[in-house]
């Protein structure tokens, strides 16, 4: 007998419809306890004209404009942030508090301070939690992590992660407003080290084990923009890219880049892992696909033969390939949307006595305190150690 889970989004931007439709779509193709229930979502009154279609499009029951009164409401279970960085920390705690399931779109916080107290209020009123870094469910990341788990890499020698972009080049591109909020400082946090190198990071740590320290390289390539809300031109205070070298606690060195000046990359996601015996790599831009290089076999570790040494392009879309089984027939591919389904499929399997979601917010805050060292690094010109 389904039981409902009745769900409170606040935020009607990208994130909130990435999540709606996850929550839509998760009981379709996953067989759950619970059956997600679209109670309410929340938007500011100013983008009333935004948030009353999105409600419709989704079929919520509600509209609210206050985000408190969608966690106050004793019709919702959980509450799923998908506003602004800088609303995550005040939103969460109040969920936690509220006694709430709670959900937080990446990054967790706009800093490791915030993010610790926000740990602190889930673990203090025991709710479950978890933060949608939601590029662990790409099957073949998946694939990538049963593939290492399993020994046929090896040792590791080198972690390789880019996530590139390239929207932001124009310099009429205004800062700031509903949709370009990523762009300021105040409200984001940091540019693409906290957009983008936070993906890199969950992934690289879930792959590779924690990150030791780290030396980055920050630049703003335009220094002032329009902002949206003001009108006015303002200095630019977030990061447009971001490189930094890593050390992981396994011994490997890792490279991590990040911009929005790539121009021709819209989402060039990619990670690429070399171990003695073998390597994989991912491109978020050719999303069904691992590379998976066969040197030796992890049995014996003795090099396979010759003739059959090499990458193996593998198209993640067989039914015994991570999630795939839940989809369609094999060569049947499946997209960004469904990262976000997965992901909320084992949260729910976590809330039935499944395995534990991970990353809960614990884990994010190992991811944010990367990311800030990753910064104060770059500001700082030195090595910077991640406390274990
Ligand atoms: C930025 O453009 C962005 O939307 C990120 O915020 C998302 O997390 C990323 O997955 C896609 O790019």
């Amino acid at each position: 007998m389904a039981k409902e889970l009745r769900i409170g989004v606040l935020g009607c931007g990208f994130m909130g419809k990435a999540h709606s439709n996850a929550w839509s779509q998760v009981s379709h193709f996953f067989d759950r306890e619970h059956k997600p229930v679209l109670k309410a979502v929340y938007g500011r009154k100013e983008d009333m004209d935004k948030l009353e279609p999105f409600a419709r499009r989704w079929g919520y029951e509600s509209i609210e404009t206050d985000w408190r009164k969608v966690i106050e409401r004793d019709d919702v279970d959980l509450i799923d942030v998908c506003v602004p960085n800088i609303m995550h920390h005040d939103c969460v705690i109040a969920a936690a508090e509220a006694g709430k399931i709670v959900v937080c779109e990446k990054p967790l916080a706009m800093n490791v301070q915030e993010a610790e107290e926000m740990v602190a209020a889930v673990e203090k009123a025991g709710v479950p939690n978890m933060v949608s870094f939601n590029y662990r469910r790409v099957p073949a990341i998946s694939l990538a992590k049963q593939i290492i788990d399993e020994g046929r890499i090896g040792r590791p020698f080198h972690y390789r992660a880019t996530y590139n972009q390239d929207y932001t080049i124009s310099t009429k591109v205004p800062q700031g407003g509903l949709a370009l909020w990523r762009l300021d400082a105040k409200v984001a946090g940091s540019g693409v080290t906290g957009d983008l190198l936070a993906h890199s990071i969950d992934t690289a740590e879930w792959l590779n084990g924690p990150i030791q320290k780290v030396t980055a390289y920050t630049e703003t390539f335009v220094k002032e923009r329009v902002h949206a809300e003001t009108g006015k031109v303002e200095k630019v205070n977030i990061d447009d890219a971001c490189m930094f070298l890593a050390v992981f606690a396994n011994g490997s060195l890792g490279t991590f880049e990040s911009t929005r000046y790539a121009r021709g990359r819209k989402n060039y996601n990619t990670l690429e892992v070399n171990g003695e015996n073998g390597a994989v790599f991912f491109d978020l831009e050719d999303p069904h696909v691992l590379q998976y290089f066969r040197y030796a076999d992890p049995d014996i570790g003795k090099k396979i033969e010759d003739h059959l040494t090499g990458w193996q392009r593998i198209h993640v879309t067989n039914a015994e390939h991570p999630y795939m089984k839940n989809w369609w027939v094999p060569g049947c591919t499946i997209g960004y949307e469904h990262t976000f389904i997965n992901s909320f499929a084992d949260f729910l399997a976590s809330l039935e006595g499944g395995p534990k979601f991970q990353p809960d917010m614990r884990q994010a805050l190992r991811t944010q305190r990367v990311c800030d060292a990753v910064l104060q690094s770059a500001k700082e010109g030195r090595w910077v150690e991640i406390p274990a």
